[in-house]
């Protein structure tokens, strides 16, 4: 049996997971898996190519039962950070479904295709899997921005993804009964680990809908079948819009039995407008790539929109001042930097034992996240304590990356990145550029493709000004509050 996946057996045809067409048993996930794990034992580290479809389950889930470390890869990175993750990672192979166009900066990694091991309708008799006898093993590397230089790997083992899963059950009564929809992409913590190995630790199923739509949404939540719904805030926002026009939509999310969002703060106005139609609170809970789940707003807890609810079953918090002194107060006002604790932590950053004992203080973990706590524990989150951090659709994206692509395009001369809010997106990523030459500027566009093709889509500039300077001060610190008054300028 598995350790992880305790309902993965060789007999079962229970469904456990469908993409659109594509739906597989826990028979014949565990079958397949098996078949692509023991293709897999001496690879050291696998990439995956994480396109939302099946194969990317079927090839993480070899992975854990091989006690291979898996590093998903967003299918439309850049050729930059491509570059940087394999060559940090370095897997031994990359799995990729047969029909999937591999960008050249993989040609050097062996390639398996996922579907040579998928066993559909016949699961083999003799399942066998497992993990590696010890929880510390590596069970993922998941890459994540930090304010400067290029993304560190997040080493997450075994115990700390069991954990975390384990508190989320007590959180919100999770059980195999649950069908989890969901579109989130899965080279992140939130869709890979919260929305595929979840429900497959439950015993639950999943139906990824490919693409987010409000459409889909609706035609699975509910009647559909589907009981719990996860997404970005962005993704709320779209659904509260189309709430008004979309009574089919208001039916399947009154009949769910949770919704949750996270990876942002949810807008109040966007709670408010959500449960004014439907009737029912999205629950909100509080993550990161590093410390996976660290609190939530408990199923049945009175709405507490604005609030990330309390810490998870094992989950040690804290809020600490400026000066490393902890506070205290349970008075919704004193604001500190969250400090975390406990099994559901990451082992290392992949490579950098600097940035790994950077980011702890004597064995707490600091999030970065500042916030207060209110008389009966809840957590609050009020903001971040880097600036250079912007959160663009639950996307984490550090602003020195982006500026780093900006200035190796031959028509910038000078660049800066802030985040302004964005209704949509929670914040968007604004360029301030000096072009190399004022009577020729590069157009908005051209800068978006560049980071895109360098980066990922989804550290674009949404819109880009041009500037005759950046404001310094006398030392020559750019002064990025002062941006906005030199545009006027
Ligand atoms: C547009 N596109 C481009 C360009 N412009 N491609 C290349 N170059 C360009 N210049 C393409 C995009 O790739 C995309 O293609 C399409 O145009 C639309 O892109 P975009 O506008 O970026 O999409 P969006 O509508 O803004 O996306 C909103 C979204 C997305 C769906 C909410 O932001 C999203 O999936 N967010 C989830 C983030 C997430 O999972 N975060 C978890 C990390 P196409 O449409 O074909 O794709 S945080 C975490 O894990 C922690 C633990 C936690 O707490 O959860
Ligand atoms: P990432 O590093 O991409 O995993 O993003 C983690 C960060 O997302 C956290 O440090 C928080 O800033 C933010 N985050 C996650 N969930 C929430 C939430 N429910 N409310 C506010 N911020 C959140």
């Amino acid at each position: 049996m598995s350790a992880l996946f305790p309902a993965l057996r060789a007999d079962s045809d229970r469904p456990a997971l469908r993409f659109g067409t594509e739906a597989l048993t826990y028979g014949e996930l565990g079958a397949s898996a098996a078949a692509l794990g023991a293709r897999i034992g001496d690879a050291g580290r696998v990439a995956v190519w994480a396109t939302p479809t099946a194969r990317t389950a079927v090839a993480v889930v070899a992975a854990l039962l091989a006690g291979v470390p898996a590093v998903p890869l967003n299918p439309r990175t850049g050729e930059r950070e491509l570059a940087h993750i394999l060559g940090d990672s370095t897997p031994g192979a990359v799995l990729a479904g047969a029909d999937d166009v591999l960008p050249a900066g993989l040609a050097g990694v062996p390639r398996i295709d996922v579907e040579t091991a998928m066993v559909h309708d016949s699961p083999v008799s003799a399942f066998s899997g497992g993990e590696p006898d010890d929880p510390e093993s590596a069970a993922l590397i998941v890459y994540t921005s930090g304010t400067t230089g290029p993304p560190k790997g997040v080493v997450l083992s075994h115990r700390a993804v069991a954990a975390s899963l384990d508190a989320l059950e007590d959180a919100w009564a999770w059980t195999e009964d649950d069908v989890l929809v969901h579109a989130l992409p899965l080279f992140h913590v939130h869709g890979l680990v919260l929305g595929i190995l979840g429900p497959l630790r439950r015993g639950g199923s999943v139906r990824h809908l490919g693409a987010f739509s409000t459409r889909e949404v609706a035609r699975e939540l509910g009647a559909g079948g589907g009981t719990m719904l996860f997404g970005v805030p962005t993704m709320y926002h779209r659904i509260a819009d189309a709430l008004e026009d979309d009574p089919a939509l208001v039916r399947a999310l009154s009949e769910a039995r949770l919704l949750v969002s996270g990876s942002a703060a949810l807008p109040v106005h966007d709670h408010e407008r959500i449960t004014g139609a439907t009737g029912r609170t999205v629950i909100e809970r509080y993550g990161m790539t590093e410390t996976l789940m660290n609190t939530s707003v408990p199923v049945g807890s009175r709405p507490r929109p604005g609030s990330v609810g309390l810490p998870l079953t094992g989950v040690e918090l804290r809020l600490v001042e400026e000066d490393g002194t902890e506070l205290g107060a349970y008075d919704g006002e004193s604001v500190g930097e969250i400090q975390v604790r406990g099994p559901n932590l990451f082992s290392a950053y992949l490579n950098r034992p600097d940035a790994t004992a950077a980011a702890f203080d004597g064995g707490w973990f600091r999030t970065g996240d500042m916030a207060v706590r209110e008389p009966d524990g809840y957590v609050r989150i009020v903001g971040r304590k880097a600036t250079d951090l912007i959160k663009s659709g639950g996307y984490k994206i550090g602003a020195g990356e982006i500026e780093n692509a900006l200035l190796d395009h031959p028509a910038v001369r000078e660049a800066a990145v802030t985040g302004a809010p964005d209704p949509d997106l929670g914040e968007r990523i604004v360029a301030w550029v000096v072009p190399t030459d004022a009577e020729k500027p590069p157009t908005a566009a051209e800068l978006a493709d560049h980071v895109a093709g360098l980066l990922a889509p989804h550290k674009r500039p949404r819109t880009v000004h041009f500037l005759r300077a950046l404001p310094r001060n006398d030392m020559g610190k750019l002064l990025k509050k002062a941006l906005p008054e030199a545009l006027r300028d």
